[in-house]
């Protein structure tokens, strides 16, 4: 019998087809890009635009909330989570995807994943607008329901500062708390700073919209411009500034991209042990470095303002500061411990199962994705890689590969463990070779046109200088290489977990 709460790991299950069927079209986007890029295809530039925003957004947005609802519905061995709230956020989001979906293809809208302002308003036409207004705000919404709801339910049976295992810092460690129950803890407070900055940029994208129409929208509007521009050192209530909007778009993109994988570890610690027949606590050090980790994710942003000059210096030595001291800590401490379940594996002589392989691809892809990304964010370097191909190397590493592998492994091991479904297939060994193949040449090109200065988010590569125009579109070449064996190692992977899921509804 499973330990965990039979309904809630079902909702996860619809969550996660939902997002491995939209990675389909996502990933489509990604490799029609590819094929622009390599000049086998001319595609319009605002399409290319439209289907760079789209691919973007929907695979940071799914990939997010894919481990989210998984280690939701994994936290239910240990605490009670509020299952209508689940249900209501599911709604709400799988909405607001559809509707961003919508907004994005029929209005042509091509404003980039994190959408900065002003550009929004320079690309789209009112309708669209307010369409991806609501879609976003409704996603954001069901998002931080299920946040807040994770702090009440984890609070409720441990308490506030055992929630984050203060008492661990002391050597007490009489009350026990797995470390499920504390990195969710922290993913779900830096989640709802994420939620409350991404919506203040949509509430101000609405009021300029609507400012003229509603009085009581005319307030909000003021409020939130006001208060977000002090925050960065601005006082004018006359409109937003780019620079404040800036800011609060990468407390919210930068947040939510680094919690996805925070999140996916908070299930990892909690999967890996049914492998390893070792257990996986929560020590002194797990709980400082996912402590430390909040900081970072709070602080680390300035990372993404080097080039912002007008802002205060110390912003800049704070986003250097803590893209070093705070993430690697949670990074050490969590490959450290995968190792030792490792060694507890082969010291007890068990027999070999793939699904752990996935996971730990998916820890080393955090790991070299995560380097990649410390190098970037080290000034001088960043002076030569910023927005060439390399933040796409960076994110495509941790987060594209990444999560995507763990979402599978996640689900492989809901269905193995929970549900008695039988899924040793041999496919699961091919899959992963060719998986892994197509990811190497796919994010090599991405890395080696970094290192070439091959820039990013270009639709082609023809007006560059020198030879850069041959080496761009002979990279997107290797790169169409790698996502056709993705795409056919996915789809062998999707075929068989979507099988056994409606297998479980089938039988009810
Ligand atoms: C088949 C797999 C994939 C392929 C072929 C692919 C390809 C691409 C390409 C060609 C770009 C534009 C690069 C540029 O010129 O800057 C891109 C951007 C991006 N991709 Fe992917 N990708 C894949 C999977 C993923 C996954 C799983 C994620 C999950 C997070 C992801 C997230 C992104 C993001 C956030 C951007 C940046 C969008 C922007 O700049 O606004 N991709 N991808
Ligand atoms: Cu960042």
């Amino acid at each position: 019998m499973s330990e965990y709460n039979i309904k809630d790991l079902k909702i996860s299950l619809i969550l996660v087809s939902f997002v491995l069927s939209t990675f389909i079209l996502a990933g489509s986007f990604g490799i029609l890009m590819r094929t622009d890029q390599a000049n086998l295809l001319s595609l319009d530039p605002t399409f290319f635009y439209t289907i760079l925003t789209f691919h973007g957004l929907l695979n940071v947005v799914i990939f997010f909330l894919a481990p989210f609802f998984i280690a939701r519905a994994l936290l239910t061995r240990y605490v009670y989570v509020n299952q209508k709230i689940t249900i209501i956020s599911l709604i709400l989001i799988v909405f607001g995807a559809f509707g961003t979906m919508f907004s994005l293809l029929a209005g042509n809208m091509a404003l980039g994943w994190y959408f900065l302002y002003p550009i929004i308003f320079y690309d789209s036409t009112e309708e669209f607008r307010i369409i991806w207004d609501l879609s976003i705000l409704s996603l954001g919404f069901g998002i931080l329901l299920l946040a807040l709801d994770n702090i009440r339910s984890i609070v409720k049976k441990y308490g506030f500062t055992k929630s984050l295992a203060w008492h661990y810092f002391k050597g007490n460690i009489s009350e026990e708390l797995p470390p499920i129950a504390l990195i969710s803890m922290v993913s779900s407070i830096a989640t709802i700073f994420a939620a409350f900055a991404g919506a203040m940029v949509i509430i101000e994208f609405l009021g300029k919209d609507l400012l003229s129409n509603t009085p009581v929208f005319s307030a909000i509007y003021s409020v939130c411009t006001v208060v977000s521009n002090a925050m960065f050192g601005k006082i004018d209530p006359a409109g937003p500034d780019p620079l404040a909007m800036k800011n609060m778009t990468f407390m919210f993109g930068h947040t939510l991209a680094n919690v996805s994988m925070f999140f996916m570890m908070a299930a990892v610690y909690e999967v890996m042990p049914y492998y390893s027949s070792r257990q996986w606590k929560t020590s002194k050090l797990v709980a400082i470095a996912w402590n430390l980790a909040l900081i970072y994710v709070l602080l680390a942003m300035f990372h993404h303002l080097y080039m912002d000059f007008v802002q205060p210096l110390a912003l800049q030595i704070t986003g250097q500061i803590f893209s070093y001291v705070s993430p690697v800590p949670a990074l050490l401490v969590t490959i450290f411990g995968a190792l030792s379940q490792v060694y507890a594996h082969r010291a007890t002589n068990q027999s070999f199962h793939m699904l752990p392989m996935y996971i730990l691809t998916g820890i080393a892809c955090w790991m070299i994705g995560g380097i990649a990304a410390i190098i970037d964010a080290t000034v001088p370097a960043n002076f030569l890689f910023h927005n060439t191909t390399w933040v796409d190397a960076h994110f495509h590493t941790y987060f594209g590969f990444g999560v995507s592998i763990m979402t599978i492994a996640m689900t492989w091991f809901i269905l193995e463990k929970n549900f008695n479904r039988n899924s040793q297939h041999k496919i699961w060994l091919y899959a992963f070779i060719v998986l892994s193949i197509g990811w190497i040449l796919h994010l090599s090109s991405f890395y080696l046109g970094g290192l070439l200065s091959i820039p990013r988010r270009f639709v082609s590569y023809i007006a560059l200088p020198g030879n850069l125009p041959t080496i761009g579109s002979d990279l997107a070449l290797i790169s169409i290489i790698g996502g056709i064996a993705i795409g056919i190692a996915y789809l062998a992977i999707y075929i068989t977990l979507m099988k056994n899921i409606f297998r479980i509804f089938k039988k009810g």
